[in-house]
């Protein structure tokens, strides 16, 4: 049996706020630092408005494919590859290991495939309007101590495990 893993990688507030106008309302250098170095190398998926929602010299995250989910048939971009559903952008992918990067219906919609999540809370009390999925119980948290980020900002990344079925 091929171990495949299926990853989901967020930052949020302790209310579940992921984002706002199509942005992330806050920047911790550490988080960025996270991510770049948990995702290099290995495919990205995420869907189309978080694809807008990267600063074009940005696009595509540089080091990595990038499929972009999205409906509109014709959609094309340099510098990604796209899939028209989250299943199909997860075997576009190929066998390794996947990070799914955002936002959250691309996160909603690929829960049930995945198999690791790494969250990093910021302790923040910011308005949003995208929010991180709901978990259930299959879900094991550790429970690592909170750090101080270079710019006053509490955090600390978490990673979950999905209980084996
Ligand atoms: P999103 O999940 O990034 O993208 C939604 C788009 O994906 C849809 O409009 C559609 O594209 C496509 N899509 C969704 N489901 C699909 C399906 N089943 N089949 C085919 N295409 C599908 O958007 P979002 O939920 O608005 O999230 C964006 C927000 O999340 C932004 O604020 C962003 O900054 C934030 N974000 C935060 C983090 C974090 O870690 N804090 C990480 C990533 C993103 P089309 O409209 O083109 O059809
Ligand atoms: C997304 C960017 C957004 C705006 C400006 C620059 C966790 C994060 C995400 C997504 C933080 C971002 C960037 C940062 C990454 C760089 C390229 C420039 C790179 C997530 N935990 N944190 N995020 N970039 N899904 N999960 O900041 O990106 O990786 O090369």
């Amino acid at each position: 049996m091929t171990a495949r893993t299926v990853g989901l990688i967020w930052a949020q507030t302790p209310a579940g706020v992921i984002g706002r106008d199509n942005g992330i309302p806050w920047r911790v250098p550490e988080d960025v630092a996270h991510f770049r170095a948990t995702t290099a190398d290995h495919p990205v998926v995420m869907g189309r408005r978080t694809w807008d929602s990267l600063p074009a010299r940005f696009r595509p995250l540089p080091g990595r494919r990038n499929i972009v989910v999205t409906r509109q048939p014709g959609w094309c971009a340099a510098g990604a590859e796209s899939a028209t559903s989250v299943p199909a952008a997860l075997a576009l992918a190929g066998t390794g290991t996947v990070w799914v990067i955002g936002g959250a219906e691309i996160y909603r919609e690929a829960l049930a495939a995945a198999t690791d999540l790494a969250v990093t809370e910021v302790e923040l009390a910011v308005e949003g309007d995208s929010f991180a999925p709901a978990l259930g119980p299959e879900w094991a948290a550790d429970d690592p101590a909170w750090q101080a980020s270079s710019t006053g900002i509490r955090y600390r990344i978490r990673r979950y495990r999905r209980a084996e079925r």
